[in-house]
């Protein structure tokens, strides 16, 4: 009797917490099927759950910059996708690729982040 009441508990919770958890890793308002790639220079990174942000400030042809707010996973799942919280510092230049807001806010949900150096990292 006690195990099936855990048993249901536990049950309960993960239906309870489903929606929760999905929630914040909605990428609706991006435009997944469509990537694009942005490379520019790294003005700073907020090291934050439940997403990270690093943002970017990348030149257009026109020599215009423009920053944008590159919405990368947590910091949980990008340790164990190799990086730390100085993985990516201010002043690299990396290059973002991933769905762009569909509104056109300088936004963008990056699911790969190539480092100066080359290496590439899943985000
Ligand atoms: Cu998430």
């Amino acid at each position: 009797m006690r195990i099936k009441a855990a048993v249901w508990i536990a049950g309960m919770m993960l239906l309870l917490m489903a929606p929760a958890a999905n929630a914040h890793h909605s990428v609706s308002m991006y435009d997944m099927e469509h990537p694009s790639t942005y490379k520019g220079v790294v003005n700073r990174i907020e090291w934050t759950n439940p997403h990270a942000y690093v943002y970017l400030d990348v030149k257009d042809d026109k020599g215009q910059v423009t920053e944008w707010a590159m919405e990368i996973n947590s910091p949980n799942f990008l340790r164990h996708n190799g990086w730390t919280s100085t993985t990516v510092k201010p002043g690299d230049i990396i290059t973002c690729t991933g769905g762009a807001a569909k509104s056109g806010a300088k936004t963008m949900r990056c699911t790969s982040v190539v480092l100066a150096d080359g290496l590439v990292l899943r985000s």
